[in-house]
C-alpha cells in the first residue's frame, strides 16, 4: 500500500531492535495508567512528546489514530433500551423504505429514489429516534442525509404520522399528498424542516444553525421560558462519505471548532462507496476525515466495529487486527461488504496466521455476521452518549457501515448499489427473512405496506420512545408571533423627503439600517451579517454601535480603541462578521431567515455583500433558503455592471436580477431611489414580520451619488408593483405639451441607469424635440410575474363573452404602458434579458437594452458608453424606434462607434 495513505499511523509490527526494552516501556505505562490513573498517563504522554519534538525526534502522524472504535468498551454505556424490539421496529421501517421505492418504480421506472443509503444509514437514524432526538417545538434540529428520506418515511408512516396513501405517492407529489424526493421544506411545509438534498448545504447550514442558536441564547433571545433546554438542544447533521467531498461540507469546520460548539453533532456516514464507486478505493476516507477534522479541533469519535469484534480484539494482545485494517484499502472493503463470510475469511483473515488463529472458532456464517459498527445499536448508542455529553467541541462520528446493507446480493456493497430501485421476488424474499419480518411471500412480492396495530408491543414501544423524547419529528412549526413594523417615514424621513440631497442609495441604505435597529419593535431582532466589507458599504459605525458577535467577547483591545467607532467584538454582538466568507455568511443569514421557525423566534437578518458574489457565487444556498422559507433582506451592494467603476470583470454584477426572477418567492428590487428603497423595506417587513408571508427580498444597492428626489406622491403603489412613473413627456420642449403622438416615446429606466434614462430624456427634447417620460422600474420581475399570472387565467379560464361572470382586471403593467403607438426603451445596468422579462406584454416597439458581455474596468461613464446603456445610446435607440431618420446624425453627434463590434463579442 502507497505509504502516503494516512491509514498508515505507525505500525506495531515494525522490526523491532530491543523488545525486552519496549515491554518495560510498555508495562511502565500500563503501571502508571494502574496505580495514577489515565489522566496522569495522558500527561506524561504529552509531556514525553513535547519533549521529543525539541529533541527533534520524528514522530508518526498524530491526526491519525488506530483503524478501530475510539470508545473503549470500559466507556461504553450500558445500552439503555430494548434491543430486540428495537430491531424490529428498524425492520418494519427498512422493509417501508424499500417496498415504498420498489413500488414507485414499479408504477413507474422514471421516478427514481435510493434503496440502497437508507440501508446503510438506517441504524444511525433509528437510535436516534429512539434515544436522543429530542422533539417538540425546542427540541433538537436534525438534517438528515437527503437520499435516506425513503426511511424518514417509512418512520413517519409508522408513527401514524403519514397515510399508507402519501407512501404509495412517494415521488408522485403533482396531485397532492404526494411524498418528495428529499427534504422540501416548501414542499411539505408541516414535516421537512431543513434542505439538504443538494450535497454539502445540510452540513454547511447545520453548523450555521449550530452557531446561530448560540448567537440567539447570548443576545439574550432564546426563549427565556426554555433556556434549561435551549443550552442542551442539539444540532444532529447525518451526511454520506461521499457527501464530504464537497467544499461546502468541509467549509465551515474551522468556525466550529473556534465557537466550541459542543451543541453540534455530525455524523458521517461512512459506507465507503459514493455514486459512481467507492469514495477513497485506494485509501481510507475514514482516516482522512479524522485527520481533517482533528486538525481543525473537532472531538472525532470512530465508530468502525460492532460489538460482534469485541471478544476478538480482546484475545487480539498484539493487534495483529489493527495490522490488517490499516493495511486494508477501501476499496477492498468495499469487495469484503459485498462477499460472504468464506472469502472474508479467506481474503481478510488468513493473511496472517495469527489472525486465521483468531477466527478459527468462527463458522463462516459467524463470519459474515460481524457487523460494522454503523449497524451496532449499542455502539451506535455509545458513541452518541458520548458525543452528547462532550464539552467544548463539535463531535463528529464517522460510522461505519455498508451501502445496501441487508439487500444481499441485490446490492450489499455493490459498485451499482446506489441506483437500485427493483429488486426480484428472490431478492425480497432474501430481505424480508435477513430481517426476520412478519410477512408472507405474497405480501413481500406485493411489497405491501406493513404496520403492526397501535397496541403491538412494537408500536407501544415506539410511541412510548417518542413521547418520552418529547415529541414527532421532523415537525417543521410555523409558529412565532407576529411583530409590528415601522413605518418608512419612523426610520427613511430623509429619504422620503430627500428634495434633491444627493446620496446613493448604499448611503440611505446604511442611514436606514442604523435607524431601524434602533426601532424598539424590530431593531433586536435585525442580524446584520457581512462578509468583510463594512468598510467598503460604510457600515464600520455599526461595530461599535451594536457589536460584533464573538462567543468569546474582546480579549484584546482593538488598535483603534482610542476612536469613536472602533472594532467591538463582544459576546452580545448583534453584527455577524463573517470574514470572507459569502457560503458562510449566507449560511447564517438563512439560520436567521428561518429562525421564526426553528426557534419560534422571527429574526430579520439583513446581509449585504458585494452583489456578484450573491446569486453568482452562494446561488445555490440561496434556492436552498428559498426552499427553507426564508424570511429577510439579502442586499446586493456595488450593484450592476457599470455602477461599480474600476472594478473589471469579476467583480461587476450583470445577472443577479435575472437569476433572482427565477426564485419564485424572491421579490426582487433594483431601486434607484433612496425613497423606493424605503418604501420597499417598509412594506417588505411587514410582509415578513407582520403578515408573515414565507418571502424574502432581494434588492439592490449602488455606490453612486446622485441627486434623491422626495417620494413623489401616490408613488407607492408602483414602486412595490414594479414601475412608476418619474416623468412627464414635454418637460424641457420649449412648446406646450401638444406634439404629435408620433414625437414621443417612453423611456424605463432601472436602478442607477434611471438617471441615464432622465438625461436621456433631456437630451430627446432638447435636442431632437421629442416629447419623453420616463418610468423608473423597481422590479421587471414583480412586473412579469402579475403579468405572467393574468396571461394565464386568460388563457385557461377566460371570462364568458358576455363578461358578465367575472370582471377581467389589466395588469399594472399594461396600465402603465398602454399601446399608443409610442416605441418603449428601457434600460438596466443588467444583462438585457433582464428588461426583456416584460416584452411578451408590451404592444409597442420595445428596445430593451443592457450591460451583455464580460465587465470591464473604467470609469461609469465609460463602461456605460461601451455597454450602451448611457443617455447618448437610450436617445439614439428612442430615435431609432420612432423610425426617426435623424437617428444617424444622433449617433455622429454623440459620437457613437457604430462600427464597433458589441459589447458581448469584446
Ligand atoms: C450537489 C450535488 N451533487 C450531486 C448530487 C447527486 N447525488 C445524490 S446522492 C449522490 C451520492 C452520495 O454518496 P454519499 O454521500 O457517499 O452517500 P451514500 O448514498 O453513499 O450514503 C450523488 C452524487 C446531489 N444530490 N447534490
Amino acid at each position: 500500500m502507497d505509504p502516503s495513505i494516512p491509514r498508515q499511523v505507525g505500525d506495531p509490527h515494525d522490526p523491532d531492535s530491543d523488545p525486552l526494552e519496549t515491554r518495560e516501556w510498555v508495562e511502565a505505562l500500563d503501571a502508571l495508567i494502574q496505580s495514577e490513573g489515565p489522566e496522569r498517563a495522558t500527561f506524561l504522554l504529552r509531556r514525553l512528546l513535547q519533549h521529543a519534538r525539541a529533541r527533534r525526534v520524528p514522530l508518526p502522524q498524530v491526526l491519525a489514530t488506530p483503524y478501530v472504535n475510539t470508545i473503549g468498551l470500559a466507556e461504553q454505556p450500558p445500552y439503555q433500551g430494548n434491543l430486540e424490539i428495537e430491531a424490529r421496529i428498524s425492520a418494519l421501517v427498512r422493509w417501508n423504505a424499500l417496498a415504498m421505492v420498489v413500488r414507485a418504480n414499479r408504477a413507474s421506472g422514471e421516478l427514481g429514489g435510493h434503496i440502497a443509503s437508507y440501508a446503510s444509514a438506517a441504524d444511525l437514524f433509528e437510535v436516534g429516534f429512539n434515544h436522543f432526538f429530542r422533539g417538540g417545538e425546542r427540541g433538537d434540529l436534525v438534517y438528515f442525509q437527503p437520499h435516506s428520506a425513503p426511511g424518514v418515511y417509512a418512520r413517519a408512516y409508522l408513527e401514524g404520522r403519514l397515510a399508507e396513501e402519501q407512501l404509495d405517492r412517494y415521488r408522485r407529489e403533482t396531485g397532492g399528498r404526494g411524498l418528495s424526493s428529499y427534504p422540501h421544506p416548501w414542499l411539505m411545509p408541516r414535516f421537512w424542516q431543513f434542505p439538504t438534498g443538494s450535497m454539502g448545504i445540510g452540513p454547511l447550514f447545520a453548523i450555521y444553525q449550530a452557531r446561530f442558536m448560540r448567537y440567539l441564547e447570548h443576545r439574550g433571545l432564546a426563549d427565556s421560558a426554555q433556556a434549561a433546554d435551549w443550552s442542551s438542544r442539539k444540532v444532529w447533521c447525518f451526511v454520506g462519505d461521499g457527501e464530504m467531498d464537497e467544499p461546502e461540507s468541509l467549509a465551515g469546520l474551522s468556525i466550529a471548532a473556534r465557537e466550541k460548539l459542543d451543541n453540534l453533532v455530525l455524523v458521517v456516514n461512512c459506507n465507503l462507496q459514493r455514486l459512481d464507486g467507492p469514495v477513497r478505493g485506494n485509501g481510507s476516507i475514514v482516516q482522512e476525515l479524522e485527520g481533517l477534522f482533528a486538525g481543525a479541533g473537532w472531538n472525532v469519535i470512530k465508530l468502525l466495529w460492532s460489538s460482534d469484534w469485541d471478544p476478538l480484539f480482546a484475545r487480539d494482545v498484539h493487534q495483529w487486527l489493527e495490522k490488517r485494517f490499516l493495511e486494508t484499502v477501501d476499496g477492498e472493503f468495499q469487495t469484503y461488504a459485498a462477499a460472504d463470510g468464506r472469502f472474508n475469511r479467506e481474503h481478510f483473515f488468513n493473511k496472517y496466521p495469527e489472525l486465521r488463529e483468531l477466527v478459527a472458532h468462527l463458522s463462516d456464517d459467524d463470519i459474515d455476521r460481524l457487523r460494522r459498527g454503523g449497524h451496532d445499536p449499542v455502539k451506535i448508542f455509545s458513541a452518541y452518549w458520548h458525543a452528547t455529553r462532550h464539552e467544548g467541541q463539535p463531535t463528529v462520528i464517522l460510522a461505519m457501515t455498508k451501502k445496501g446493507y441487508g439487500m444481499g446480493t441485490a446490492g450489499q456493497g455493490r459498485m451499482t448499489t446506489h441506483q437500485q430501485k427493483k429488486l426480484d421476488a428472490g431478492e425480497l424474499h432474501a430481505f424480508r427473512d435477513r430481517f426476520a419480518l412478519p410477512i408472507t411471500d405474497a405480501q413481500c412480492e406485493a411489497c405491501e405496506f406493513v404496520r403492526p396495530p397501535r397496541e403491538s408491543p412494537e408500536m407501544a414501544y415506539l410511541h412510548a420512545r417518542r413521547q418520552k423524547l418529547g415529541g414527532y419529528l421532523p415537525s417543521r412549526s410555523t409558529k412565532a408571533p407576529p411583530l409590528a413594523t415601522p413605518e418608512a417615514k419612523s426610520f427613511a424621513k430623509f429619504a422620503l423627503e430627500a428634495g434633491g440631497k444627493e446620496m446613493s442609495t448604499t448611503v440611505a441604505f446604511v442611514r436606514m439600517a442604523g435607524a431601524l435597529l434602533r426601532d424598539a419593535g424590530v431593531g433586536k431582532r435585525i442580524v446584520p451579517i457581512i462578509a468583510d466589507e463594512a468598510r467598503t458599504f460604510g457600515m464600520a459605525d455599526l461595530f461599535r454601535q451594536i457589536g460584533i458577535y464573538s462567543p468569546t467577547g474582546q480579549l484584546y483591545e482593538p488598535e483603534d480603541s482610542h476612536q469613536l467607532s472602533y472594532y467591538k467584538e463582544a459576546r452580545d454582538g448583534q453584527l455577524l462578521e463573517e470574514g470572507i466568507n459569502e457560503a458562510g455568511a449566507m449560511a447564517s443569514w438563512v439560520a436567521a431567515a428561518t429562525s421564526h421557525s426553528a426557534h419560534g423566534v422571527a429574526m430579520l437578518p439583513m446581509y449585504i455583500y458585494y452583489s456578484i458574489f450573491g446569486f453568482q457565487r452562494v446561488g445555490d444556498e440561496i434556492w436552498a433558503a428559498a426552499d427553507s422559507r426564508s424570511r429577510g433582506f439579502l442586499f446586493g451592494a456595488t450593484a450592476g455592471r457599470t455602477t461599480l467603476s474600476g472594478e473589471g470583470l469579476q467583480h461587476e454584477d450583470g445577472t443577479s436580477h435575472l437569476a433572482a426572477s427565477t426564485i419564485p418567492n424572491c421579490r426582487a428590487y433594483d431601486p434607484g431611489l433612496a425613497c423606493e428603497l424605503a418604501v420597499i423595506l417598509e412594506d417588505g417587513m411587514r410582509r415578513m414580520l407582520g403578515a408573515q408571508e414565507d418571502v424574502f427580498y432581494y434588492v439592490t444597492l449602488m455606490n453612486e451619488s446622485y441627486p434623491q428626489p422626495s417620494l413623489p406622491e401616490g408613488a407607492r403603489e408602483g414602486i412595490l408593483r414594479g414601475m412608476h412613473r418619474v416623468r412627464e413627456a414635454g418637460k424641457a420642449l420649449s412648446a406646450p405639451p401638444g406634439f404629435a403622438r408620433k414625437q414621443k416615446v417612453r423611456l424605463l429606466g432601472a436602478g442607477a441607469i434611471l438617471q441615464e434614462a432622465l438625461a436621456a430624456a433631456e437630451l430627446l427634447e432638447n435636442d431632437w424635440g421629442v416629447g419623453a417620460e420616463v418610468h423608473s422600474v423597481t422590479s421587471f420581475t414583480e412586473l412579469r410575474r402579475e403579468a405572467m399570472e393574468v396571461s394565464r387565467r386568460r388563457r385557461l379560464d377566460p371570462p364568458s363573452a358576455s363578461g358578465a361572470d367575472r370582471e377581467e382586471t389589466s395588469t399594472w403593467l399594461e396600465r402603465q404602458l398602454s399601446q399608443t403607438g409610442e416605441p418603449i426603451v428601457a434600460a438596466s445596468d443588467y444583462v438585457s434579458a433582464v428588461a426583456d422579462l416584460i416584452r411578451p406584454w408590451i404592444r409597442d416597439p420595445y428596445v430593451a437594452l443592457g450591460t451583455d458581455g464580460f465587465g470591464r474596468s473604467d470609469t461609469r461613464a465609460a463602461l456605460r458608453r461601451f455597454f450602451e446603456v448611457d443617455r447618448h445610446s437610450i436617445a439614439v435607440a428612442a430615435l431609432r424606434a420612432l423610425g426617426d431618420a435623424r437617428a444617424k446624425d444622433a449617433i455622429e453627434r454623440y459620437g457613437i462607434d457604430r462600427k464597433a463590434a458589441p459589447p458581448w463579442a469584446r
